[in-house]
């Protein structure tokens, strides 16, 4: 897994206004990690488009994009957390429930 609990601390989530609840980040988290196949805690291009809907989904690309706030073209917890946070003023992006 590679992620502390203490990531899902509202507390350190809290910083930039993230708006998800613990029960939602918790659902997200469980996202996260069906997304992470290689369960190395990072989310890879790849593995986003290892999902049929998502490799339907042309603003995908983009979204790891943005998400990527260090450049290192993988998308951490922290970075799926803020990022989904971001878009949820938006447009609501739901992965599987
Ligand atoms: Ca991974
Ligand atoms: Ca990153």
């Amino acid at each position: 897994m590679g992620i502390h609990q203490s990531m899902l601390n509202g507390d350190e989530l809290g910083v930039g206004g993230i708006s998800f609840t613990k029960q939602e980040i918790s659902i997200l988290y469980n996202n996260f990690r069906d997304l992470d196949t290689d369960g190395n805690g990072l989310l890879e291009k790849k593995e986003f488009f290892d999902l049929p809907e998502l490799q339907e989904n042309p603003i995908v690309q983009r979204l790891v994009t943005v998400f990527d706030k260090n450049k290192d073209d993988k998308v951490s917890f922290y970075e799926f957390i803020v990022g989904l946070n971001m878009l949820n003023s938006g447009s609501k992006i739901s992965f599987k429930n």
